[in-house]
């Protein structure tokens, strides 16, 4: 039987988390703002556009829309100062070993990130030629928990949702996936993942014999 398999990019595949963080460290306190990395863990799986409105909250200010403009592009080009060193060993531990399995059951394999930077991440750490479908922060209008994301994803892959499973490290990304009506599969901590239908500290707890049983059921 065949499955669609999403992943999630950031902090699925690769843990970008910690470029976003100091991006929008450097951001937030160049206009007076604290930044702590409790309040990074609240962007994970947002959008660019959410992160910063959620940010200038946090500091009560308002600005008008150009200089918004301004300091969201300047986040990106500190961003993509840290994209540009990554290469293949920031992958993280057994994405690897998942993805060959996968590939060797000729199982389809999509990507289901928030992220507009994700085709050029996937091509730093040399791993865009695994995917059968890249549905990105450029393909949706909605984000995370609402479903389009996967949504699109699994029309990509010609799946319908109940035969889909999405790996994802954020909450609104595992709610998407529960919206969507596909497995949901929590790659992080336990506690904060709990809505996930299983729930993984990374893929080196999640066994070959495991995939075999997501595939034959
Ligand atoms: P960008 P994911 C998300 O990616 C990140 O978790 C989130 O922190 C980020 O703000 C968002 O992508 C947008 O990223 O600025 O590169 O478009 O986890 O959905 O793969
Ligand atoms: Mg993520």
């Amino acid at each position: 039987m065949k499955k669609g398999f999403i992943f999630d990019l950031d902090g699925v595949i690769v843990d970008t988390a910690k470029y976003h963080f100091l991006a929008w460290k450097k951001l937030a306190n160049d206009i007076g703002i604290d930044f702590t990395e409790t309040q990074n863990e609240q962007l994970k799986g947002v959008s660019r556009v959410r992160s910063l409105e959620k940010i200038l909250s946090w500091g009560n200010k308002t600005i008008p829309e150009d200089e918004f403009m301004e300091l969201m592009a300047k986040k990106n080009n500190d961003y993509l100062s840290y994209i540009a060193k990554m290469d293949e060993s920031e992958i993280l531990p057994d994405v690897p070993k998942v993805l060959n399995y996968l590939k060797k059951e000729d199982q389809p394999i999509s990507l289901g990130s928030a992220s507009k930077n994700a085709r050029q991440i996937l091509k730093k750490v040399n791993l865009i030629s695994d995917f059968n479908a890249i549905v990105d922060g450029n393909d949706v209008s909605k984000a995370k928990p609402d479903p389009e994301v996967f949504l699109n994803a699994a029309k990509s892959l010609e799946m319908i949702p109940q035969n889909c499973i999405v790996f994802e490290d954020s909450l609104a990304g595992v709610q998407a996936a529960n919206n969507a009506n596909m497995i949901s599969i929590g790659i992080g901590d336990k506690d904060v993942l709990k809505e996930a239908d299983y729930v993984f500290s990374d893929f080196t707890e999640i066994s070959i014999v495991f995939l075999k049983e997501l595939i034959e059921k």
